[in-house]
């Protein structure tokens, strides 16, 4: 067990930079367990968490310490978009400098450039058309938890994702002013946190040049109205609608056009799934191997909010089905209720569109029927026909795990 004194050394030593220690946590309320995660996550997953309180951030469930990485409690999902105060945090790496924005600096090159140039916090908003929309984030590795087998990596359970309105330029706008040659391949990005040894590889990631001009991949410096909050990238990060939050670079400082394969750790060996076992539409061609290929695109999926696990309800009660659906950006086009064990499926209501990259919300209205425990699904299609699967598609990493959703609750 790690000790809450070595947890500040830990920290200390990676938020050196910091200087005031203005980034510690708050220590520690600990969590209900029910509230920290699913009770199918790891040995030792659940007892390891508690609801930890981020300088700026209401309390989340801790997973780890160093790097950060905190999860968002599944009750915050009720609303659509996600408080900034409430939305999860990855990092890969410990070192993560609070970076000014009045001195946030992006350079703009590479080799299939022919104009690099670096940009202000001032310019990007002055200089380039500003767009909003919503969109989710969501970690490759969110519910990795619930794996079966377990794998390695951060034992996620439901809440490595968040839905917010982000604003900011679009990327293409601002490559165009760098005048990009037409053998550009691949866009990478780099953020400003690091290791704390030199070995470790530094966390950047690339994009196919077509992802990376495309209109709705933006420079974002706004979420949901506000700056964005220091854990989730500011004073500027990429979002990249659609594809899986390893690419929605925070702290960004760097912006280069290649027109060469990106190669490093988090490209060519992390964030890979096989090919062939996922219904990808978004390819990463300059990127794939004979076994493999980068995560892209996320995979449809839902999460029921209410009701919740081992809930209660009397015989003929009413029971209200609630949730949230979202996919790659197809749109949502229906979500399914059963209310006995996948035998027979109803359409749900869907709730307001607030774009096709958004959470889309879903409700359904049952009666409980006689005793017994009933298990309640959903199951979320999309308007180019991908559904949630019935079964997991286990991968080494524990990625895209979009099997359909279930709860039990009881009547009696
Ligand atoms: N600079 C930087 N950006 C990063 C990461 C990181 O470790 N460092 N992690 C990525 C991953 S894997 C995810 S899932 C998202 C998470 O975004 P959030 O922390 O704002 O929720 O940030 C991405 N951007
Ligand atoms: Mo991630």
């Amino acid at each position: 067990m790690r000790t809450r004194r070595q947890f500040l050394k830990d920290l200390a030593g990676g938020a050196a930079v910091l200087g005031s220690g203005a980034l510690l946590p708050s220590l520690a309320r600990a969590g209900d367990p029910s509230t920290v995660g699913p009770a199918s996550l790891p040995a030792g997953t659940l007892e390891a968490s508690f609801l930890e309180t981020l300088p700026g951030k209401r309390p989340l469930i801790k997973r780890t310490y160093r790097p950060p990485n905190f999860e968002t409690p599944l009750e915050v999902f009720e609303q659509l978009f996600t408080p900034n105060d409430a939305f999860f945090v990855r990092y890969h790496l410990p070192r993560i400098p609070e970076v000014s924005a009045a001195r946030w600096k992006l350079e703009i090159g590479g080799d299939a450039v022919e104009k690099p140039f670096a940009l202000d916090l001032p310019a990007l908003q002055r200089d380039f058309e500003q767009v909003e929309l919503a969109a989710v984030c969501q970690c490759s590795g969110n519910r990795r938890g619930l794996s079966d087998p377990h794998v390695a990596g951060v034992e996620w359970g439901i809440g490595a994702m968040g839905n917010a309105r982000w604003k900011g330029a679009r990327l293409k706008d601002v490559l165009a002013k760098a005048a990009p040659k037409k053998e550009a391949l691949e866009v990478a990005f780099n953020g400003a946190d690091h290791g704390s040894l030199e070995a470790t590889p530094d966390f950047q990631k690339s994009l196919p040049v077509w992802k990376a001009m495309e209109e709705n991949t933006l420079l974002v410096w706004q979420m949901n109205g506000e700056p964005l909050p220091h854990w989730n990238g500011a004073p500027v990060r990429l979002v990249v609608p659609g594809w899986t939050g390893t690419y929605w670079m925070k702290h960004l400082v760097s912006v280069q056009v290649l027109s060469q394969p990106f190669k490093n750790f988090w490209m060519s060996t992390a964030y890979r799934i096989p090919k062939g076992k996922f219904p990808i539409v978004d390819r990463f061609l300059s990127q794939e191997t004979d076994a493999n290929t980068p995560i892209t695109e996320m995979v449809v999926n839902s999460l029921i909010t209410s009701p919740r696990e081992g809930q209660r309800f009397r015989p003929g009660q009413p029971v209200e089905v609630k949730g949230i659906a979202w996919d790659n950006g197809a749109g949502i086009r229906t979500v399914e209720v059963s209310a006995d064990e996948g035998r027979s499926w109803q359409t749900a209501t869907l709730d307001a569109d607030s774009g096709r990259f958004s959470f889309r919300g879903f409700r359904h209205r049952f009666k409980a029927g006689a005793k017994g425990e009933v298990t309640v699904l959903a199951k979320a299609t999309n308007r180019i026909g991908s559904s949630q699967v019935s079964e997991l598609v286990f991968n080494p990493a524990g990625y895209h795990n979009n099997v359909v959703s279930r709860v039990r609750i009881r009547v009696g």
